[in-house]
């Protein structure tokens, strides 16, 4: 098919066509040390990703990552070296509102690279929906639900300091369910913190776990009736994201439901684990899956395959915290609310005005493209020299 804007009016359709894309490295502060079980961060790290088009509008996007390249195997540099080598240049001089081509183009100038192409594809749908003074979520169908529950993450490893810490989200009402970040520690510690916060916010507060990958099956076994009788409504991750098998023989015993995150970047792999019966639900994110037609794609399957949907994050800005909102806003079934909490642990967002959070949710933006305006003062101070 050629590259022309066939569908739109001419003046318009001209003015579409991709010119110029930069992306930048950014070095956010967090408030706290933030701990997960193999890496722990103070500043989070970002490529801000600026695509300008014919007619002069631009559109943003954000790469999130998370320490370096030890969530998954890319880092801010990886990405940035991406882009400029191979994901730009295949996207100069294409129609922006193409989207599913964009996504073709991407796929066809480099392999996975996933958190880059979802940065550029946000990108691409904020451009064009500001030229057409459209909400990004509306190139996906629109939305079902303006308001989302959003849980926090408390993440210090030092209970004293997460009671404290989930007292001031409960009594603010900015959020009532916490996922506790377990795994650096032994089990034996883990369980005695979770006991902790557990008796402290008895009654008042959901805590839900995320071990990112830290046990064996044995342990996991072991724990899951524990997890259990303290309540925990959701154990996220508890195996090796390669331990499909694993997952769906701890899912017979569990009483707790099961959550994949790093089990599922594509939808092929979400086939797979709806497949082997592995997971009861899903964290979906654009830097696993690739921009926001694929996250809507993992959704679709997961749908298909009765496992319930949790909006995950990578501890975003509110550029990338809208671009999820998009997709998440319009998803048919959003069962578990999601984690955009990344705007609040940030020293700084990186936008003019940040995504409301209020009564334990979160409000997607509604403005044209992501709904969210970059502040060029802020790139220019946290921009890595
Ligand atoms: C993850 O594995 O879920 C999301 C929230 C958080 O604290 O860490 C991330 C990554
Ligand atoms: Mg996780």
């Amino acid at each position: 098919m050629p590259d022309t804007h066939a569908v739109l009016p001419a003046d318009l359709a001209r003015d579409l066509t991709v010119a110029a894309i930069e992306a930048t490295i950014v070095d956010v502060p967090t408030l706290r040390r933030h701990k997960l079980s193999s890496l722990s961060v103070t500043a989070q790290s970002y490529v801000i990703v600026t695509i300008r088009l014919g007619n002069g509008v631009e559109g943003i996007g954000e790469a999130a990552t998370l320490g370096g390249p030890r969530w998954s195997e890319e880092s801010v540099e990886s990405i940035k070296a991406t882009i400029d080598a191979h994901l730009a240049p295949a996207l100069i001089g294409a129609p922006a509102e193409r989207f599913q081509a964009a996504r073709a183009r991407m796929d066809g100038a480099a392999k996975r690279n996933n958190a880059a192409k979802g940065a550029l594809e946000s990108a691409l749908f904020d451009a064009v929906g500001k030229t057409l003074g459209v909400p990004a979520a509306q190139f996906l169908g629109g939305v079902v639900r303006d308001r989302i529950p959003v849980l926090w993450t408390l993440a210090s490893g030092d209970p004293a300091q997460e009671i404290d810490e989930a007292e001031q989200k409960l009594a603010r009402r900015l959020h009532e369910t916490f996922k506790v970040k377990i795994g650096a520690e032994s089990v034996a510690s883990d369980l005695a913190r979770l006991r902790r916060l557990a008796v402290a916010l008895e009654g008042r507060a959901r805590l839900i776990v995320d071990a990112n990958q830290a046990w064996d099956e044995p342990t996991a076994l072991a724990a899951l009736p524990v997890l259990a009788e303290l309540g925990v409504t959701l154990v996220e991750q508890p195996l090796p994201a390669w331990n499909i098998a694993g997952m769906a023989r701890l899912r017979t015993r569990a009483t707790v439901p099961l959550m994949a995150d790093e089990s599922v970047f594509s939808a092929h792999e979400m086939a797979d684990v709806a497949r082997a019966g592995a997971a009861d639900v899903v964290s979906l994110k654009l830097v696993k899956h690739g921009g926001l037609l694929a996250t809507r794609d993992v959704a679709a399957v997961a749908e298909a395959a009765g496992i319930g949907i949790y909006g995950g994050c990578l501890l975003e800005s509110s550029i990338g915290a809208a671009a999820h909102l998009a997709v998440f806003a319009g998803l048919p079934s959003l069962a578990w609310g999601c984690e955009h909490f990344g705007p609040q642990i940030l020293t700084e967002d990186l936008v003019t005005e940040p995504l409301r959070f209020a009564d334990f949710h979160i409000h997607p933006p509604t403005g044209p493209g992501l709904g969210v305006t970059l502040d060029p003062d802020k790139l220019r101070r946290f921009a890595r020299r």
